[in-house]
């Protein structure tokens, strides 16, 4: 069985992080094959929203820790430079939204790479927790960039130096993910996120997300030149034209992607 499953269905490309017997932890294997169906959920036109989940009952518990004192493994100064900074790179300049679906615990690098998702959504009984204090690590995979950001710099600091387990619904209370759902709810639920995201006007959805991302180093007037260049782009698609003439003749819009 492969470490990340992958399917798509409904324009939604499904990716599944698959060693449930080690709560989705990520060893080399998985990490590199993670990066290879980002790439492909990037070039294949059908794909128009990304759902990332775990298999079984957590997310991801982050580095797989029996692999770091393996003399066989990849070594500590590979496990950022090549797995985990190259999947936070793809998931934030993927032109297509990506949710993460967080079913149960995300620890470590399997926190932050939830969090560094366009959309966050949780099951009541999920939790994040940014557990590296407690091996002697710092927050990686984003984390020190994406948690301030996302909570305020004093929670951020508190949880990334505590390493609490942080519950689905005190995350969302947090700012820390977009909205919680029963655990009988969250499979049906944030699949028709995905799939309400995957009907959407997808370069639009992609501009948006290059404006976010660039927002963050942006002084203010260089935002507003940028919003001005990118809305121009917006309007020469397709799915603009559709947008308007379905408003003006009081139709549901048919958006391609387009
Ligand atoms: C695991 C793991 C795991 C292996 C559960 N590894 N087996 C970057 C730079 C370089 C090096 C290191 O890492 C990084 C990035 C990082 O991600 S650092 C942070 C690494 N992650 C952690 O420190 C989290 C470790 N896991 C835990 O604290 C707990 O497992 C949590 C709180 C996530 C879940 O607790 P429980 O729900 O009580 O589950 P459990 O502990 O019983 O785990 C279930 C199984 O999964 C268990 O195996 P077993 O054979 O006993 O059933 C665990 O050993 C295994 N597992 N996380 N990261």
């Amino acid at each position: 069985m492969s470490s990340v499953l992958f399917t798509i269905e409904n324009n939604i490309a499904i990716v599944t992080l698959n060693r449930p017997e080690k709560l989705n932890a990520f060893n080399r294997e998985m990490a590199l094959l993670l990066q290879s169906r980002l790439d492909e959920c990037a070039s294949l036109h059908e794909v128009r929203a990304v759902y990332l989940r775990g298999a079984g009952k957590g997310f991801s518990a982050g580095q797989d820790l029996s692999e770091v004192v393996d003399p066989e493994g990849p070594g500590m100064d590979k496990i950022l430079s090549e797995h985990y900074n190259p999947i936070i790179r793809r998931i934030r300049h993927l032109p297509k939204p990506v949710i993460a679906a967080v079913g149960g615990v995300a620890a470590g690098a399997g926190a932050n790479i939830a969090l560094c998702c366009d959309i966050v959504v949780a099951a009541q009984s999920a939790s994040f927790i940014q557990a590296f204090s407690k091996i002697g690590l710092i927050p990686d995979s984003g984390g020190t960039w994406f948690l301030p950001r996302l909570i305020g710099w004093q929670k951020a600091s508190a949880l990334a130096m505590l390493g609490d387990k942080v519950s689905a619904p005190d995350a969302e209370r947090l700012g820390m993910l977009y909205k919680v759902y029963s655990d009988e709810e969250f499979p049906k639920a944030s699949m028709d996120l995905a799939l309400t995201l995957a009907k959407m006007p997808t370069r639009a959805l992609a501009f948006t997300k290059h404006a976010l991302n660039a927002s963050a180093a942006n002084s203010f007037e260089d935002q507003l030149l940028l919003e001005d260049s990118l809305q121009q782009k917006a309007a020469a698609t397709k799915d603009y034209a559709e947008g308007v003439q379905a408003f003006l003749n009081k139709r549901a819009p048919g958006f391609s992607g387009e």
